[in-house]
């Protein structure tokens, strides 16, 4: 008789709606009642190894199975030749008795399998090592969460590459650059925390999805971070860490030498620099003995690098490295090296070409443990670029992918867009360097040009929010990319599919309408945000949030799309305009150069060109880009009606907290939508032929109205405001609205388009013939990296009151009290029809 073979008739659990504050994430281990599948699998878990690890991967195994079969499962260390029992060991310990493969499995790989020998069943997870046992735990319950049948012949996986490390942009103030969940789960107020439990939480996370490796600090590093007080302090983070299997690692400042070591210099190659850079990290080996290296952000954004001596980058990291190499750590170098203050009026300035320029000459020069970190795109995580042409140049040297998780780019987990398709996109590029098949996954795989190291490193950012990144949905982003780096094989719908099941339950709705609702969910923000490849087109001065459309033109930043009234898009071909794309392999660029084989998502990235330039589908640049920002904006409007099907088969807390963001998503997307396809028609002064761009009927601009204290301003930029004004209320005991409706009698949804700072909590009433319809406040609390206190597309937000019954002749009432310095600012009143 073989285990585990009656899945067919698997009854899953009708998950009571309990509370849930996402804290388990993928992770929670909810019942599934009926799941006769898995009755013989033994009850007694023996555990061979006893190294906090093995410990955590048998504590792991006791509680998933307890909690999702409903009985009591038992660990031990020793077990007698005839019991029945789930075996994990790795090759250090294994006894022969429980060998399923032999001997050999590659480092971090595990095999499951099972073992049945007369009445004695044995399930075997078999680690190369004890990370290898803990992942083969986890898989094993990820399959038991999932309702799929746990493998009975040894079944081996391996992982795809040894870096597999997320990114934590922590300050040591307990703020996150681009975090956008809350404070940091490390640090307070100068220090490491007192409290580190959301830190071996975030290691459980991470390690069951196959991540080794965590940097706990930003790569705009604090330049206390080598202090050796800081260092004993950081080594309580990788305690924290290490029963999980993942290493922590620092990002460093290049000048340490000099501010910490008090060295007159940090020259790589002087003598003194490379002898303290030896001394601190045997200093850090002492306090944290599997400490995984050092992350390098240098000569960017103001951070200072090897260029200040004339030195390259190469002779900055292997110093450095060499002083690792002994430990086994790894220095990770940033390919994102690049000027921030390039020439807008020189036509052949491109920061696309920085990170060839700076690094394409040193391929073969860095020592083997130093690895080269390079962004998926050559500009900056924006919602859709072509792969970074470093990874078909670095033919001699590792390199790693850096994704980022948090959506600085793409919604700040305020809007749901689920990235493993853009990442997948990415990774499926085939550079066609030396003529012949090397996708971008294989290259940082180290397969392409066999090179030692390479990777995959995640931007994640999570927070002290329960649920870790604010938005319920964003955690599948998270859980992907530890998916991807493991094997960048698997498909969306495999990652997408588990991870809505583990999160949310196996009932067959939930899981089709969630699949459903994220799968398109990156197209669907591209949509409705920048097209055809020119950038996400947020103000990027700012918080890199909502639109901000000319910001990224005329400075030094090199974001330009270099619009005007005749065409838009970057000139990169190396016919006439930057060069960049010469910098890809020949096959690649020949298909980019040309305007007629360049596929129309990447158009305006490589080509200016005019916007009645006709695309592949017949219509023109700029139709597109109206018609696809009207199509994005209204499927943002269907996920809160989507997501309303699955009241009461969901958890009521988690329910509540995304449908409240999927309705503060509809709004937004209309902010960009109106925003974007303003700017285009004003720029290019070509209608949109369906002639709903400017053009809104139901709308009554707050200007209009009839004010008791309210005073209209202009807003800045002009397209993030309906007809570019708004009112504000300077009177602390507030303002007032009046409008008299002209609507034929019938049912209605009424809109009020407002703008919420981060600095004030505004009161709003809404009246309806002195009748009360709605009262909120306005008290977004999106993270205030920067204070925002102005009207604009950051702040613009909507609220909507359904199901009005209205007549011709009837008063509207707007009351505003502003509070602190939010003026409780108004743009626009809508009323469409049901
Ligand atoms: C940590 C972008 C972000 C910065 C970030 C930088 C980087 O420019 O806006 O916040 O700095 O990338 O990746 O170093």
């Amino acid at each position: 008789m073989r285990l585990y073979r009656n899945l067919g008739l698997l009854l899953l659990a009708p998950l009571l709606a309990q509370a849930e504050d996402g804290s388990q994430g993928w992770l929670r281990y909810a019942p599934i009642t009926g799941a006769t599948g898995y009755a013989n699998l033994p009850s007694q878990v023996v555990v061979l190894g006893n190294t906090p690890t093995d410990q955590a991967a048998a504590n792991e195994l006791q509680r998933g199975l307890a909690s999702m079969l409903g009985r009591t499962f038992t660990v031990s260390h020793e077990t007698h030749a005839d019991a029945s029992a789930i075996v994990i060991a790795n090759l250090a310990v294994l006894n022969k008795a429980f060998t399923v493969t032999g001997d050999k499995l590659p480092p971090e790989s595990y095999t499951l399998g099972e073992k049945t020998v007369g009445k004695t069943h044995r399930y075997l997870v078999i680690g190369a090592d004890a990370r290898g046992e803990l992942y083969g735990v986890f898989h094993l319950l990820a399959l038991v969460g999932a309702g799929q049948p746990l493998p009975t012949k040894p079944t081996t996986e391996s992982p795809s590459s040894p870096i597999r490390w997320v990114n934590q942009w922590d300050n040591l103030d307990g703020t996150i650059e681009r975090g956008y969940a809350g404070r940091s789960i490390f640090y307070d107020n100068g220090h490491v925390r007192n409290d580190l439990s959301r830190v071996s939480d975030y290691g459980r996370l991470l390690a069951s999805v196959g991540i080794n490796g965590v940097t706990v600090n930003n790569v705009n590093s604090d330049l206390r971070t080598l202090e050796p007080e800081m260092i004993l302090e950081f080594a309580r983070i990788a305690d924290q860490l290490r029963p999980w299997g993942v290493r922590m690692s620092l990002s460093i400042d290049l000048s340490s030498p000099q501010v910490v070591g008090h060295l007159p210099t940090f020259d790589p190659v002087d003598p003194t620099v490379i002898a303290w850079w030896q001394s601190k990290v045997d200093e850090i080996y002492k306090a944290i003995p599997d400490f995984g290296g050092f992350v390098i952000k240098a000569d960017s954004e103001g951070r200072v690098g090897p260029s200040q001596y004339h030195r390259t980058p190469a002779e900055a990291a292997n110093a450095v490295a060499r002083a690792l190499k002994p430990h086994g750590g790894v220095v990770l170098y940033r390919g994102f090296v690049y000027n921030n203050h390039l020439d807008y009026n020189d036509l052949k300035a491109d920061r696309a070409r920085a990170g060839y320029d700076n690094f394409r000459a040193l391929d073969g020069k860095f020592e083997s443990n130093v690895v080269i970190q390079v962004k998926n795109g050559p500009i900056d995580f924006q919602v859709r670029e072509p792969a970074s042409p470093l990874f078909g140049a670095l033919q001699h040297t590792s390199q790693a992918i850096e994704f980022q998780i948090t959506q600085e780019y793409l919604g700040q987990q305020r809007h749901m867009v689920f990235l493993i398709p853009m990442w997948k996109e990415t990774l499926d590029t085939d550079m066609r360097a030396q003529n012949r098949s090397t996708p971008v996954k294989e290259i940082v795989e180290g397969k392409s040009f066999q090179q030692p190291l390479g990777g995959f490193v995640g931007v994640a950012n999570v927070g002290l929010d329960a649920n870790w990144m604010h938005h319920p949905m964003a955690m599948a982003n998270l859980y992907g990319f530890g998916r991807l780096a493991w094997n960048p094989d698997l498909t969306t719908d495999q990652i997408l599919d588990t991870w809505t099941r583990l999160t949310w339950g196996n009932n067959p709705t939930v899981v089709s309408t969630i699949d459903e609702l994220q799968r398109h969910s990156w197209h669907v923000y591209e949509q409705y945000t920048g097209n055809l490849g020119i950038g996400t087109l947020t103000n990027i001065l700012g918080y890199h949030f909502g639109p901000g459309i000319e910001s990224a033109e005329r400075n030094g930043w090199g974001q330009w799309f270099r619009a005007d009234a005749n065409g838009i898009g970057m000139d990169r071909t190396v016919a006439t305009g930057t060069g960049y794309i010469g910098q890809y392999p020949p096959e690649l660029a020949k298909v980019y150069e040309d305007v007629n084989t360049c596929p129309d998502d990447l158009l305006l990235f490589m080509h200016h060109v005019p916007y009645t330039h006709v695309l592949h589908d017949g219509k023109t640049v700029v139709q597109y880009v109206y018609d696809a920002h009207y199509e994005g904006a209204a499927t943002a409007q269907t996920y809160s009606t989507r997501w309303q099907t699955l009241k009461g088969l969901v958890d009521d807390d988690r329910y509540n907290e995304t449908l409240k963001l999927f309705t503060y998503q509809a709004g937004h997307a209309i902010v960009w939508r109106d925003a974007v396809t303003r700017w285009f028609q004003k720029e290019s002064s070509i209608p949109d032929k369906q002639g709903r761009v400017g053009n809104y009927p139901d709308r009554i601009e707050a200007e209009d109205m009839t004010a008791e204290g309210y005073t209209p301003i202009e807003v800045k930029p002009w397209e993030t405001a309906s007809n570019s004004k708004a009112v504000v209320c300077n009177q602390p005991t507030g303002c007032t609205l009046t409008t008299t409706l002209n609507k034929p009698a019938g049912t209605y949804n009424i809109v009020v388009q407002y703008f919420d700072y981060w600095s004030g909590k505004s009161h709003f009433t809404l009246d309806l013939n002195g009748k009360p319809i709605g009262n909120w406040i306005a008290d977004d609390t999106l993270p205030p990296a920067r204070a925002e206190n102005q009207p604009n597309g950051d702040t613009s937000t909507r609220i909507t009151f359904p199901n009005i019954t209205l007549k011709p002749g009837d008063t509207l009432t707007l009351h505003g009290i502003p509070d602190n310095t939010e003026p409780a600012p108004v743009d626009y009143i809508e009323i469409t029809e049901k």
